[in-house]
């Protein structure tokens, strides 16, 4: 890396400037409670700043913005006018704003925000940020916003001390950790305040604060370190966010030194009830605890012939006097595969485990299912767990970090995909989808889930591109159906072109236009050009095994982690067909099950997830597999090139630190394309024999 670092923190999707229409205008804020200070303190430090006026008490004097709880009394007359307005046109049991929603308006020149609770007036505080200027020049109706997702969560796979192989943070790519360093807690909480702000105006609102594979020193946060996590959950807690920890389940051995940590023993189920009651003494809006159990050798319930279920009521009966929940995660598979045998498929093993569990968990229980069976590859179909278990609360989870999709050095707004993934009907086209599911539409839903991609980096993200992930996580939890261009916008026009700054000149518009333009050519559809450059049609890996950056074909393939693509001369895939394979396509529901077993009817880009097929096999794009293989290779290593040009014009139109940085990663992005076009086709070469139809340059 040869660019400077910028000079401080960048301020991402929150610069000052975003803050100019509020902070030179008159605003009101009225109510009570901690968050409703938050507001006051984001209202009053903008006003500061650009001369404006904010007040918490109704005087006999015009306002532009008010903020108001519904409780207040009384509302100013317009924020009265517009509270009526919504209660007749939408009447009860419909006209509750709802806990988190907000309500806005625009009538006779006044902006109006009102919430029924203070969280609702945070949100909507950012949703006047997101409109700039737009909110106090056009009228508008009451508009009600409200979360999809119940809880919209971040997991930090931060470690305390630093794992000899996986360092502070477990696929971390934005260097340490903003809560840990080196066995201790950084104790730089203004950081994580500036942290707890971002994501509050993406509307995040729980955080766990250590990795999922709790080591020695971390189990201690349970107990010991309570005191380092109340520390953080004091500066989260005037953004809304509360704090979530992940927690081993040998505790009891390790911590309790009980003999056993067997769900079932009266001793342990003590043991986790005192320690619940001190960990809620001291943080009484904590959140509850995540769980990796049996899985890639974290303890787990199978250690005493208990099944999941057992395991996740354990923890959730200590934690339901307080209200809090466990996140039980259901990544369990054999990480000790023997890779000669055939019958074994890790894409089935969380359904095979938790599917026949459900309608047993406790109701303050969220089984937290990743996206895909396998684990967070560029492309994978969505886990059939997320259909299976109608009697269980689910949450979904994503990877904001990208372990798997270029590691912060390659340009992947990931939107796009979580959107797809978001809005797949497991059940056909007449049932609910995904975002259904995680958003409780039939009672059952667990929020959204995403690994964080944050460290203290001083772009946050490693890759300044990659803030917008975070951003678009945020966004997508709360309203999942939204176009991810929209939401890129919306980070392009915070971070880079506020329209705070009131610029209207023809020149400025323009330069703004044109930011927004390039910025839109790379990353709308980067999501596809990795996958285009990398693993094809479904059949994942193909990484380089341990830090998983870069191509090696082979290199899982002989390996105990049952992810292989089963390559040899004459096709390559994996048969998880019923009639001749795993059977792993029989997990999900008719409408989708019938598809993924049909070689004709599986769509091409899961193709080889799903089948095993001859390099000749005819695609229903009409290209064969290996010249599909050929063809996206050569296209997506070129897009990357383009992406590089298009960078280019950006100079001068941000930051000049920012653009030698992401000037820096696009090189390294497109070196390792190439690397990995190169690698590709000539094993594919070497394996098939099939030449490129169209002759282009393929080592041998
Ligand atoms: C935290 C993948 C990653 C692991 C991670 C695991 C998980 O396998 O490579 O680093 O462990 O997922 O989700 O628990």
């Amino acid at each position: 890396m040869t660019s400077p670092d910028p000079p401080g923190t960048h301020p991402a999707w929150l610069p000052p400037e975003a803050f100019r229409p509020i902070g030179s205008r008159r605003t009101l804020v009225l109510g009570d409670g901690l968050l409703t200070e938050t507001v006051h303190d984001e209202a009053a430090r903008a006003c500061a700043r650009y001369g404006g006026h904010v007040h918490r008490h109704t005087r006999n004097e015009p306002y532009d913005l008010v903020l108001a709880l519904t409780t207040a009394e009384p509302l100013p007359g317009p924020a009265q006018t517009v509270l009526d307005e919504f209660r007749s046109t939408t009447g009860p049991p419909a006209n509750t704003i709802g806990g988190e929603g907000y309500l806005t308006a625009r009538r006779h020149g006044v902006t109006t925000v009102l919430a029924d609770d203070a969280a609702g007036l945070l949100y909507g505080l950012f949703h006047v940020v997101r409109l700039g200027e737009r909110a106090f020049t056009e009228e508008r109706p009451p508009e009600r916003h409200a979360p999809t997702m119940r809880r919209r969560m971040l997991d930090h796979w931060d470690n305390v001390d630093i794992h000899p192989v996986m360092g502070q943070v477990e696929r971390g790519y934005a260097g340490g950790s903003l809560f840990w360093r080196d066995g201790a807690p950084r104790g730089d909480l203004a950081r994580v305040r500036d942290y707890a702000r971002l994501l509050a105006a993406c509307a995040v609102n729980a955080i766990s604060v250590n990795n999922v594979n709790v080591h020695a020193t971390e189990a201690l946060l349970l107990t010991d370190r309570l005191g380092d996590v109340a520390a953080i959950a004091d500066v989260l807690r005037p953004y809304g966010i509360r704090v979530h920890l992940s927690v081993s389940f040998a505790s009891p051995v390790t911590l309790g030194r009980l003999p056993s940590a067997d769900p079932l023993d009266e001793d342990v189920r003590k043991w986790w009830a005192d320690v619940t009651e001190r960990v809620y003494d001291t943080i009484p809006d904590f959140g509850g605890y995540v769980v990796k159990a049996d899985s890639e050798g974290q303890p787990g319930p199978f250690a005493y012939g208990r099944d999941h279920a057992d395991g996740a009521n354990l923890l959730a009966e200590a934690l339901e006097p307080f209200g809090g929940v466990v996140h039980w995660r259901a990544f369990v598979y054999n990480h000790r595969q023997d890779w000669r045998d055939r019958s074994t498929d890790r894409a089935r093993a969380a359904h095979d485990h938790f599917a026949p569990l459900d309608g047993r968990f406790r109701d303050n229980v969220i089984l937290q299912v990743k996206h895909g069976p396998i684990d967070f590859q560029a492309r994978e179909p969505v886990s059939p767990v997320i259909a299976a278990m109608p009697a269980t609360h689910l949450a979904v989870e994503l990877q904001v970090t990208q372990e798997y999709t270029g590691q912060q050095r390659h340009v992947c707004y990931l939107a796009p995909m979580w959107r797809e993934v978001l809005g797949f009907r497991p059940w056909g086209p007449d049932g609910p989808a995904v975002a259904d599911v995680a958003g409780g539409v039939s009672g059952n839903g667990g929020g959204l889930v995403g690994v964080s991609n944050v460290g203290d980096d001083p772009y946050w993200t490693g890759h300044p591109l990659a803030q917008a992930n975070l951003y678009a996580f945020g966004r997508l939890a709360w309203a999942p159906w939204t176009d991810p261009a929209a939401i890129l916008d919306e980070w392009i026009d915070l971070t880079f072109t506020p329209a705070a700054t009131g610029d209207t000149e023809p020149a400025a518009t323009r330069e703004t236009e044109r930011l927004r333009h390039i910025l839109h050519t790379i990353m709308d559809d980067s999501w596809r050009t990795y996958e285009r450059y990398t693993a094809p049609l479904g059949v994942g890996f193909m990484v380089r095994p341990g830090h998983h950056y870069g191509p090696d074909v082979d290199g899982y393939e002989y390996t105990p982690w049952g992810t292989y693509h089963f390559a040899d001369r004459d096709g390559v895939g994996v048969d998880r067909t019923r009639a001749t394979g795993t059977g792993f396509s029989g997990q999900y529901p008719p409408a989708w099950s019938e598809v993924y077993e049909s070689l004709d009817r599986c769509p091409d880009d899961l193709l080889l997830f799903f089948h095993h097929v001859p390099y000749g096999h005819v695609l229903h794009s009409g290209s064969t597999v290996i010249q599909h293989i050929y063809d996206t290779h050569f296209a997506g290593a070129g897009q990357a090139v383009e992406a590089g040009r298009r960078w280019e014009e950006a100079a001068g139109l941000v930051d000049p630190s920012l653009h030698a940085r992401v000037t820096d990663l696009l090189a390294e992005q497109i070196r390792c394309a190439g690397e990995w076009r190169d690698q590709i086709t000539t094993y594919f070469f070497r394996k098939s024999g099939k030449p490129d139809t169209r002759g282009r340059h393929i080592s041998r």
